[in-house]
């Protein structure tokens, strides 16, 4: 599924059901509703670490759910694994309609759930489980009431018996120059310790921001009545200058230890930062300062439209990979051809990394890059997944 993501992330002409394919020679194939884009987003999930079974979660972000009166709202399903092609079912995360406030006497919807695309992201940590809807809209907190689309996550725990609802840009800051466009949830990952981090990369002026918070503090206190609810040890980063302005901060986000200490970086993409060359910065997870950037080669080429992080050469330090999806090659004198780069940085000591070495992709408008997932140890053969997607990529280059 990596080769074959989307287009970009707003717009999908992805129009069959998703195949999903591990082994070549055994691949096995989930399909979801037509038209329900089934298979935007994946991961793999595992209920508890005692029990060794595997599943995975697949996000359809135009499914048809039972929520009384909305459209499209999105759902991800669980998908056993192995499984038959037709074995996937949807996760109850949200059953409810849009709520309702009072305005002059009259009730009217507070929040807009109908083609809010939910399951664009979808993530897992040890039993834990987030997916988001980053087109969730809400009625704000103005007395003429815009609809903002603030976006909205849930996350899931104890194999999706305990469920709430996490949206911190749904705040007393609405408008395209506050939270109002923030689309929270477009990017999401965990730490090492299951702390959620959300890009929500609209917010002031598209900007965009990134946060983290606990999953014991989202769970403890939810209600389904405290919509402009502050998670206690949340924290945002902030507006900055608006030369900063268009630059989609939170585009994707990533986690690693790149300072030689236990306290895990933020990696996120800025994709039209640095004057539309793009850049990947690093964040302090303490205190949410700007440690370090990587910036793109080639303008408009989407540098930091996706971050992966892994220990791709086996030294036990974590090593960064960012997706250039519109990356042009040009060869002498023939019209430039959109390819798409991947760029790997080796940690070479803390805070300091190798020259990028660069993948290339090798179709046209084939966007290579557009997703980049390690996965793990899937099957337990003691290494990393993305090392076999790394001699992949380069074979192909090769050949
Ligand atoms: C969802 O339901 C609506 C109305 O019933 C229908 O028009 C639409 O095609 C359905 N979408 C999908 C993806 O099934
Ligand atoms: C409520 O009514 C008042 C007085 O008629 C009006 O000024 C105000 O705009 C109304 N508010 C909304 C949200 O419609
Ligand atoms: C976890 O939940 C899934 C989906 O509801 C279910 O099929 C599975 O049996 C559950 N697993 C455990 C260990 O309870
Ligand atoms: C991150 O911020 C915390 C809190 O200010 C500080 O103690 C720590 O040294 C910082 N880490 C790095 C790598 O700058
Ligand atoms: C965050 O931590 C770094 C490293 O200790 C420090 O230089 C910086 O001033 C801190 N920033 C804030 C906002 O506390
Ligand atoms: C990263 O690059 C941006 C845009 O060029 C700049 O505003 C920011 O200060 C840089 N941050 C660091 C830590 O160098
Ligand atoms: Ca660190
Ligand atoms: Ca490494």
């Amino acid at each position: 599924y990596h080769a074959q993501r989307f287009r970009n992330k707003h717009c999908c002409f992805f129009p069959f059901v998703q195949i999903f394919n591990l082994y070549a020679e055994h691949p096995t194939v989930y399909s979801g509703p037509d038209g329900s884009y089934f298979g935007y987003s994946v991961d793999f999930y595992q209920a508890s670490t005692e029990r060794n079974t595997i599943s995975v979660l697949v996000g359809a972000p135009k499914a048809n759910t039972s929520q009384p009166g909305i459209v499209e709202a999105g759902a991800v399903y669980y998908c056993p694994w192995p499984g038959q092609s037709d074995s996937c079912r949807q996760i109850p995360f949200d059953n409810s309609n849009n709520r309702m406030i009072k305005v002059n006497g009259t009730r009217e919807p507070l929040e807009f759930k109908s083609h809010q695309w939910f399951g664009a992201s979808v993530r897992t940590h040890k039993g834990k489980v987030v997916a988001c809807a980053p087109l969730y809209h809400w009625r704000t907190v103005k007395r003429d009431g815009e609809k903002d689309p603030v976006g909205t996550c849930y996350v899931a725990v104890q194999n999706f018996s305990a469920y709430a609802e996490y949206s911190p840009c749904r705040t007393n800051d609405p408008d395209p120059e506050g939270q109002g466009f923030c689309q929270a949830g477009f990017s999401v990952d965990f730490t090492k310790e299951g702390r959620l981090v959300l890009g929500g990369p609209g917010s002031f002026y598209w900007q965009g921001q990134v946060m983290t918070a606990g999953i014991a503090e989202i769970l403890n206190g939810y209600s389904l009545k405290a919509v402009l609810r502050r998670v206690p040890g949340e924290k945002q980063t902030g507006a900055a200058e608006d030369t900063n302005d268009d630059s989609y901060l939170g585009y994707s986000v990533a986690v690693g230890e790149f300072t030689g200490d236990s306290e895990q970086e933020l990696i996120t993409g800025v994709p039209r930062g640095a004057q539309n060359f793009g850049y990947v910065t690093m964040i302090n997870s303490t205190n949410l300062t700007f440690i370090q950037n990587f910036t793109g080669e080639q303008m408009a080429s989407y540098f930091g439209y996706s971050v992966a992080v892994t220990d791709l050469n086996g030294d036990d330090t974590d090593d960064i990979l960012v997706g250039a999806p519109l990356y042009m090659e040009r060869e002498m004198e023939s019209k430039p051809r959109e390819v798409g780069r991947v760029y790997l940085y080796l940690q070479l000591a803390p805070l300091r990394f190798s020259e990028p070495i660069v993948l290339s992709g090798t179709y046209t408008f084939g966007r290579f890059g557009t997703a980049i997932a390690p996965l793990g140890d899937v099957n337990q053969d003691g290494y990393n997944g993305m090392q076999k997607i790394c001699f992949l990529m380069m074979k192909k280059i090769r050949d």
